[in-house]
């Protein structure tokens, strides 16, 4: 919207773009709900939330989605899906693929589950070990068969880089690369994004701030998410309220979208 120069002055074409911007966000409003990772993985398989440190049941987002679902006429439906080669970056078991640097008290042969390594290649970047999970065509990775999918949904993978991982829907983990979502929801003139799925503390925060970015007016659907931890959890809501993302109950969501 703003000219490269950068000069702090607002100049005509400018003034023209934002006006542009903002009436159509008042007067053609255009919805889109973004469904996270609400795959099998996260639910019951090797990731399932219930396992992890807050003990949250991921199926709990389900009954919330699809009545948002039906209830609420949303313009653009998009499902995301965590979508990894079986060599990818996260997993627990191939942490020794890859150097790790120095400083880092991890040792491939024992690093566990939750582990923070620092890998050095292909760039300097702390990551998170996890359990394998959504590996691409495998039953973990399928959105779960109780959620509802609607005709013309659109599905869109992210984490299938090997060496970079994915958190948000949007950007990879270093910001080196971007999935199709943001053009997907331009091209559809999409103003509003409403979130709701899993994880909350990781997926689905990470793809709010990079909703805001992008200049969606982002809208989280609280009891349509599940997350990890609690604490995580905390933090990422307050740092969703500082950047504008706004939380709503999925039961008044019909009287917004
Ligand atoms: C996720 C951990 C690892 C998520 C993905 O979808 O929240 N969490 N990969
Ligand atoms: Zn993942």
């Amino acid at each position: 919207l703003l000219d490269e120069d950068m000069d702090g002055k607002i100049s005509s074409g400018e003034f023209q773009r934002l006006g542009y911007y903002w009436l159509k966000k008042v007067l053609f409003p255009v919805s889109a709900l973004l469904v996270i990772d609400v795959q099998n993985d996260f639910i019951d398989g090797s990731l399932a939330l219930r396992n992890c440190p807050a003990g949250q049941d991921g199926a709990g987002v389900i009954p919330a989605i699809n009545s948002a679902l039906d209830t609420a006429k949303f313009d653009v439906v998009i499902y995301s899906k965590d979508w990894h080669p079986p060599n990818h970056i996260s997993f627990v078991d191939n942490a020794g693929l890859r150097p790790i640097h120095g400083s880092c008290k991890v040792n491939p042969a024992d690093a566990k589950v939750g582990d923070k390594v620092v890998f050095t290649h292909p760039r300097e970047m702390e990551q998170i070990l996890w359990p394998a999970h959504c590996v691409q065509d495998s039953w973990g990775s399928e959105l779960n068969p109780k959620l509802k999918v609607v005709k013309n949904g659109v599905v869109v993978n992210k984490g299938t880089n090997p060496d970079v991982d994915s958190y948000s829907a949007f950007w990879d983990n270093a910001k080196l690369s971007q999935t199709e979502l943001a053009q997907e929801l331009s091209k559809r003139g999409v103003t509003d994004v409403y979130l709701c799925g899993l994880a909350y503390d990781i997926c689905v925060g990470s793809s709010g701030l990079h909703s805001v970015e992008h200049g969606f007016r982002t809208i989280l659907i609280e009891d349509a998410c599940r997350g990890v931890d609690l604490g995580d959890i905390d933090r990422m809501r307050k740092e969703l309220n500082k950047r504008g993302v706004l939380h709503v109950n999925s039961c008044k969501v019909k009287d917004i979208v």
